[in-house]
């Protein structure tokens, strides 16, 4: 009996991590480490399913492995590497496949997002980028895996997966359950409040980017997008406001109450330099780390070779059951 569950989660290394990554995702991952047995992983297989320059996928999957240890990933605690390191993702996807129905991969919606988005590029691992992420999970018998909500349909299908493999050919796979944090905070654009803050916006005043200089966060959170109101408080109908005192109380801790009080009387203005200055000094010792970690290319060498081994030692186990029960001699 394994006594700690297992978390999985991934992230694709197509850009430099903004604010919504970090507060969504890469913080929550830090926290989990202690009461679970966690891996993460850099999937860079799955950022090829988009047209990539080849240089730059080298460059991004380092500095995104490099950005999960300086946000307090510890390599000693959790596993912690690069999914194409580990052949038996490419293997599990093989045989995933098999067992996951055409009709169910057209029903995906980022997939019918992503090819209204890249007409003249919809590939087949497009299609089939789901089987992927199943392996991804399925391969450490993983109870929890942490996503937003744009993953959880591709959640759904690696549970369908995962009970239909086990009814064909005998039990193997642990049904994975999605992990919902306490803080499902979800960060919107600072130029459209409406809609959330992603790394690949074209306008770079509407994303905050994690390694990014105190100026520069002070002065995009100084142009963002509010109301005509003059009073901070959260309110229907206030989305830039609402979304400003998400980021303030996920850096602080303070509530919307408190952040009322605290800005009671004072104007949109000082309300805005405040996050920024907040959200500043909250990220600077996450770009020291990164800082020290990117000038350290062995350490990091060394990191991502040992997380390897220890990924693939667990998911090899796991792959060659499902072998054995294919029928594969
Ligand atoms: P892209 O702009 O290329 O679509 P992205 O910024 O949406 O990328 P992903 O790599 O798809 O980022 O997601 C990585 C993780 O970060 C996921 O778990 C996702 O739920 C989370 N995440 C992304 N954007 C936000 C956001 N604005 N607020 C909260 N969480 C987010
Ligand atoms: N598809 C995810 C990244 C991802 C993932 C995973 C998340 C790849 N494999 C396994 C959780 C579990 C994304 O684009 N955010």
């Amino acid at each position: 009996m394994k006594d700690k569950k297992i978390i999985l989660s991934g992230i694709q290394p197509t850009g430099t991590f903004t604010l919504g990554n970090y507060i969504g995702a890469v913080r929550n991952w830090t926290k989990l480490q202690e009461e679970y047995d966690c891996i993460y992983m850099i999937a860079n297989m799955h950022a090829i399913t988009v047209r990539q320059d080849p240089a730059a996928l080298r460059k991004n999957t380092a500095n995104a492995y490099a950005l999960i240890l300086a946000c307090g990933i510890d390599p000693e605690k959790s596993i912690a590497f690069i999914q194409s390191h580990n052949r038996c993702h490419a293997e599990m996807n093989w045989v995933l496949s098999c067992s996951t129905q055409f009709g169910e991969l057209s029903r995906m919606t980022q997939f019918k997002a992503k090819a209204e988005k890249h007409p003249d590029d919809i590939n087949a691992g497009l299609f089939t980028y789901p089987v992927l992420m199943a392996g991804d999970i399925l391969l450490y018998q993983s109870d929890l895996v942490p996503v937003g909500a744009d993953q959880k349909q591709h959640l759904e299908l690696t549970r369908d997966i995962a009970q239909r493999f086990n009814q064909k050919y005998g039990e193997l796979f642990t049904i994975p359950e999605p992990y919902i944090g306490e803080t499902g905070a979800r960060v919107m654009s600072l130029q459209d409040p409406t809609s959330k803050m992603s790394k690949s916006d074209d306008n770079p005043n509407a994303c905050i980017f994690i390694l990014e200089d105190k100026d520069t966060i002070i002065r995009k959170f100084r142009r963002a997008i509010t109301d005509s109101d003059t009073c901070v408080r959260y309110a229907e109908g206030k989305d830039g406001i609402n979304n400003l005192m998400t980021i303030y109380s996920a850096v602080t801790n303070k509530s919307y109450d408190e952040i009322e009080r605290e800005f009671d009387g004072k104007g949109y203005g000082d309300f805005k330099t405040a996050v920024g200055e907040a959200v500043a000094d909250h990220l600077a010792p996450v770009r020291d780390n990164f800082a020290r970690l990117a000038a350290d290319k062995a350490y990091l060498e060394k990191c991502w070779t040992e997380g390897a081994q220890k990924a693939e030692s667990i998911a090899r186990r796991t792959l060659s059951k499902a072998y054995r029960k294919v029928g594969f001699n």
